[in-house]
């Protein structure tokens, strides 16, 4: 069959809209809106996310979404797939397009302090979201709203101090840490370390990145489960890299939650279902609702306002049992 040649009339309106629009396109860059300040006067906020990793964050990027479009805020979101170069491109964007406040959840806590010296020059304010950055000069950004990582991290291993408290022997745990660099690994490390120094019985023979991602839970555990034989605990510091093990756990003719105990961070929808079901033992809560707070400082920042330079997240601890009792009502 031949193809059917469209008509001359047809190619004509098509050239028309094709002109029409790049005609709008050079109107567009000809006035010089670069695209940041919207003209209906509302506030823009730049906002650079980590990636789409894990469930958290999923959950985290909803509710800031949600929140931009409830606050009447023009967000320009942009997601920088866990790279720290993607994050470095995205403010720069922002900058130029001059929006009025950048927020962002650094991947990685070092290497911030180049770019974020740009924003203050251009007299951005920044609001840190989520994770902090290890820059000295406190003033390149306005304030961090965020979890205490180390707190988490310390329930996780004063949990397993009292659990274990009448163990003889040595109990042997494996770690699956997050994302290499970031705030949260590296604190979730810290306080989880700090408390299970308690008890000497208490032992970590293996830690590795498992990044966060479910995928990398389970490959990291599989190598966890063929290099020790006697591996009494986990403690991954996510819930999705939690799940990803368990599959690593069953296919090993291991039963997680019995032979494996097991301890997360989050406690999101499938980190709760797991321990509602025996399969987790403990969570320490993170919560990732945090825009309805990055607003309101988003608002009060424009606005000139002084705010507190640092907003730590309500959070709280799940046992099997309390977790059974929370799933019916929990949002993420
Ligand atoms: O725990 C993890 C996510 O930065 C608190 O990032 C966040 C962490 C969260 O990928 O699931």
């Amino acid at each position: 069959m031949r193809a059917h040649l469209p008509s001359r009339k047809v190619i004509a309106v098509l050239t028309a809209a094709l002109l029409a629009s790049g005609m709008a396109a050079c109107g567009n860059s000809d006035t010089g809106d670069s695209g940041g300040k919207g003209d209906d006067g509302k506030i823009t906020l730049g906002f650079s996310q980590v990636g789409a990793e894990s469930a958290w964050r999923t959950a985290n990027t909803t509710s800031v979404k949600e929140s931009a479009a409830a606050a009447g805020i023009d967000l320009k979101f942009d997601d920088a797939q866990q790279k720290q170069e993607n994050q470095i491109k995205a403010i720069r964007n922002f900058i130029q397009q001059k929006v009025d406040v950048i927020a962002f959840s650094p991947v990685v806590e070092s290497g911030w302090d180049t770019v974020l010296k740009e924003a203050k020059d251009a007299k951005i304010p920044v609001i840190l979201t989520d994770r902090a950055v290890d820059s000295a000069d406190k003033s390149l950004y306005k304030t961090f709203l965020g979890s205490d990582f180390v707190k988490e991290g310390r329930s996780a291993g004063e949990w397993l101090v009292e659990k274990e408290k009448a163990a003889t022997g040595p109990v042997n745990i494996v770690e699956l840490q997050g994302t290499t660099g970031s705030a949260p690994a590296n604190d979730r490390k810290k306080g989880f370390a700090e408390a299970i120094a308690a008890n000497p019985n208490l032992k970590i023979i293996a830690s590795q990145s498992g990044d966060f991602t479910r995928a990398g839970g389970k490959q990291v555990m599989e190598q966890f489960l063929k290099a020790n034989p006697k591996i009494d605990v986990l403690f991954a510091h996510n819930d999705d890299m939690g799940l990803g093990a368990l599959e690593a756990i069953t296919a090993a003719g291991k039963v997680p939650g019995k032979d494996i105990t097991i301890i997360t961070v989050d406690a999101v929808k499938d980190g709760m279902q797991a321990l509602a079901d025996g399969r987790f033992n403990f969570i320490a809560e993170c919560s990732p609702l945090l825009g309805p707070q990055l607003m309101d400082l988003v608002k009060k920042v424009h606005n000139g306002e002084e705010v507190p330079a640092r907003i730590e997240t309500q959070e709280t601890t799940f046992t099997q049992e309390q977790a059974k009792e929370a799933l019916p009502n929990r949002k993420y």
